[in-house]
């Protein structure tokens, strides 16, 4: 039996029982006959978290009396999900609770569902930060997030007529019950305005930024739960306000409509998450958002550094170590530049010293498209003083680039932070590499990538620099909580401790070859996918059958990440049954979730096409029976954790080379779907791990894709040498899925043949349809595929997020965990 460590005594049943029904009554002002599933939901949140406040505090007591060294995850996005369910199992309360609310008539799964995604990310990355903070708390890590507290997250997704359309999404309509306001905390943030230069009476010039105006940072709290609840770290997210000192005076002349306004600007800046995702959209305000939250952080972290270190920088970066989850925070190098010379007035060698062993940088994109650069102009304006720091920065580097280059005007090209141009840029990669003290790569062959492609002079100067951390996903919620059946299954053959050591798992393969387990995970396998149809049903009216294959790709639409190869895959598997009604394929339900970035054309016309394919084949008797296709709306971390555990065969199909890491491709297998992937991103080192006779592996390698790309890649070569896949293309012209409507789908042909195919969708089909085609003969010998999904769960040790958080702590933050009492 698991305790709780944060409180002097572990809740009992009663305790709970009698704590809920307290907050019905006097939070909520409710009682147990009127109240609602919101308010039973509420009053439970409300009743653990007086314990998660206790394990806060004694968290912070400790951090402080051991003054300890502290990372500081710095991350435009955290796409935490839901906490409730999370919170309880790593509290140890998820049981009791369940049983505490059972004794009052109330159903934990049902009330659960109350909860709205925290969907304050757009994929990935942020949900990368999300499992991070968890492992960094589990491992009693001294680590605070820092972000945004967006008001609107990632918009909700609805499909009407086959095509996305965007709803504003807002997760605190009914109030936050996880949520902690600081305004003891908040930050004032200057911006605009223009820079003076002060030349003083003992020679030394100096800088003063006059800001043209001021806002506000108000600090949100979200307690971060470790998984046996004894540290409880934070997730600081920022709210941009008005600043007071900035509107009375128009206020006092007169000018209330106009005060109104200032506020509105200010409040801007919180009040939406961009849903870019892998593209650079240069907006002005997204640069705000970053100084803003970048800036606010800062200051919180210099504040809490000086009550203990007073105005002796000499231990900052012993102290402090800042993580930048991509280039999106990596304005907080110059800003912290400033404060060490304008404010501190350090000198300049001395305050680079500093700055240049506090941050590291991840890198989680190669794609150039997604690389952040911006108008210089538009830093001038938002930034005056930054852009002067950022030039005097690539002033003294070009001078080391010389060094070691003498004379090579294209490599200091290549490598200073300020692109020339029509338009000069401020390139925030080579900034982040420049002023961080490690840069790392997030799976080996993107590290490697890293390396090789993007920064191989920055590589040559610093060859310790760059580095790999392989990604990892946090075992608690992607196993424990989201499959408890598979988790029950697993506690009875190797005991309950894997959550915190999953290479335990490895004890599951010495049951791989067993009928009796391969049975009993198997069946868990049909129950999962038995509550995931009547889900399907609920949301989308279509029935699908538990005992076809389940076969998931559940990502950002991109085409990278090649929807559309697999919808090819899908029509042509649909041709073949409509010529050959005999063709042998076990039955099979392809079901996709994927949110569009709302500019992007073609990934929605690639939603569209996906929906029209499933009507069709949907409604189509002769193949009905052994097609489905479901694309379920507003993909998101909730929706996730019910498709996971119901999946046979997990998607992973972007060309090589583009997927730096990918992390859904973790969660799958470890949930026992079989990998069908490409060699690019992690998909290599799971194989590693599982072994190539426990995956489908296709398709091009990352050299091959170079060799392709340098002899001239031509679509046109295999469209006109393979029937099959020129009639599914010529599909998409006609208006057989669009009655009516012939050319609706075009654009996707035209993309794979004029628009010349980028990411070789075509060459890759032929293999991919191999593939496809022995995953299906594999599935239908069923102790076969049960041996294989059990060693997928097995040796999934290597990716939980535990392990990759170890990987940073040595290798990068060099931190020391701090026992909490
Ligand atoms: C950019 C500009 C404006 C607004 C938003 C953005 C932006 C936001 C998120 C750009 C990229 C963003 O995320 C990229 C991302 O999620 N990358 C993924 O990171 C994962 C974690 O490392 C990897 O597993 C994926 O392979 C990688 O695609």
């Amino acid at each position: 039996k698991k305790t709780v460590g944060s409180s002097s005594t572990p809740l009992n049943k009663a305790e709970l029982k009698a704590a809920i029904v307290k907050h019905l009554h006097c939070s909520l002002g409710t009682d147990e006959n009127k109240a609602n599933n919101h308010a039973w939901w509420k009053a439970t949140c409300a009743s653990v978290q007086e314990h998660v406040l206790e394990g806060l505090r004694k968290t912070q007591k400790s951090h402080y009396l051991n003054d300890t060294r502290a990372v500081h995850y710095f991350s435009a996005e955290f796409l935490m999900g839901r906490l409730t369910s999370n919170n309880l199992h790593n509290l140890g309360l998820f049981e009791q609770t369940e049983k505490a609310l059972n004794e009052l008539g109330v159903n934990l799964t049902d009330i659960m569902e109350e909860e709205q995604d925290m969907a304050l990310g757009n994929g990935g990355l942020g949900r990368l930060a999300a499992c991070f903070i968890d492992s960094l708390a589990t491992l009693d890590l001294p680590a605070v997030g820092y972000g945004l507290h967006y008001e609107h997250g990632l918009f909700r997704q609805e499909i009407k007529n086959g095509e996305q359309i965007e709803r504003p999404d807002s997760w605190r309509d009914y109030g936050n019950p996880w949520e902690i306001c600081r305004p003891e905390s908040i930050q004032d943030i200057p911006l605009f305005g223009y820079v003076e230069t002060k030349y003083g009476e003992n020679g030394r010039v100096s800088k003063e930024w006059h800001p043209g105006h001021i806002v506000k940072g108000l600090p949100w709290d979200i307690p971060v739960v470790g998984y046996g609840g004894k540290t409880v770290n934070v997730l600081r997210l920022w709210q941009s306000q008005a600043s007071d000192y900035f509107n009375w005076d128009v206020f006092n002349a007169g000018g209330y409509v106009d005060a109104q306004k200032e506020n509105v600007q200010a409040e801007t800046i919180s009040k939406v998450l961009y849903p870019n995702d892998e593209t650079e959209a240069g907006k002005e305000l997204r640069l705000i958002q970053q100084y803003f939250f970048s800036a606010c952080s800062l200051k919180d972290i210099i504040r809490r550094y000086k009550r203990a270190h007073g105005d002796d920088w000499s231990r900052f970066s012993e102290q402090v170590v800042i993580q930048l989850n991509d280039t999106h925070p990596a304005v907080a190098i110059p800003e912290l530049m400033r404060i060490l010379i304008d404010r501190a007035e350090l000198d300049w060698d001395y305050a680079w010293s500093i700055c240049s062993k506090t941050f590291a940088y991840t890198n989680h994109t190669l794609l150039p498209e997604a690389l952040e650069k911006w108008p210089a102009r538009m830093f001038e304006k938002i930034l005056p003083r930054h852009l002067e720091i950022i030039y005097e920065i690539n002033h003294r580097f070009m001078d080391q680039v010389e060094a070691v280059w003498p004379g090579n005007n294209a490599i200091k090209q290549k490598l200073s932070i300020i692109e020339e141009g029509a338009e000069k840029m401020v390139r925030m990669g080579n900034l982040s590499v420049i002023g961080s003290f490690a840069v790392n790569g997030v799976a080996e062959i993107h590290s490697a990538l890293v390396k090789k492609d993007l920064f191989p002079e920055f590589n040559h100067m610093w060859p310790d620099k760059l580095t790999n951390v392989t990604n990892g996903i946090t075992p608690r919620r992607w196993l424990k909580a989201c499959n408890p059946a598979l988790s029950q299954l697993i506690d009875g053959k190797i005991g309950n401790d894997w959550p915190l050591h999953l290479h335990k798992l490895q004890g599951l393969a010495e049951f791989a070859d067993d009928a009796k387990f391969q049975k009993q995970f198997m069946k868990i396998k049909h129950d999962n996918k038995t509550q995931l149809a009547k889900e399907v049903f609920t949301l989308t009216g279509v029935e699908i059958d538990p005992n076809a294959i389940f076969d998931v790709q559940i990502k950002r639409l991109h085409e990278y990440k090649r929807q559309h190869l697999n919808l090819l895959h899908i029509m042509a598997l649909y041709r073949r049954l409509l010529e050959n009604p005999q063709y042998d394929i076990h039955p099979r339900v392809f079901l996709f979730g994927a949110k569009a970035a709302p500019g992007y054309k073609l990934a929605k016309d690639i939603i569209y096409a996906i929906n029209k394919v499933a009507e069709k084949i949907n409604n189509d008797p002769r193949v009905n029976h052994k097609l489905k296709v479901v694309f379920l709306p507003n993909y998101r971390v909730s929706l996730a954790e019910k498709m996971i555990p119901a999946a046979d065969i997990s998607e992973q199909i972007s060309t090589a080379g583009k997927e730096a890491s990918g992390t859904g491709n973790m969660k799958l297998s470890l949930n026992g779907a079989l990998t069908v992937g490409t060699l690019d991103g992690a998909n290599i080192e799971i194989a590693e791990e599982v072994g190539d006779e426990n995956i489908f592996i296709f398709g091009l390698t990352v050299d091959e894709v170079e060799t392709l790309d340098r002899k001239g890649y031509n679509p046109f070569d295999y469209y006109d040498n393979n029937r099959e896949l020129k009639a599914v293309l010529d599909w998409l012209d006609s208006d057989y899925f669009t009655p009516g409507k012939p050319g609706a789908l075009s654009s996707l042909k035209r993309s794979m043949l004029e628009g010349g195919d980028p990411y070789k969708v075509l060459a890759d089909f032929v293999s991919y349809s191999d593939a496809q085609a022995l995953a299906d003969k594999a599935y239908k010998d069923s102790a076969k595929w049960a041996k294989m999904a059990i060693l997928n769960t097995a040796r999934m040790g290597k990716f939980t997020s535990d392990r990759s958080i170890k990987d940073y702590v040595e290798r990068i933050w060099k931190l020391v965990p701090c026992e909490v009492e």
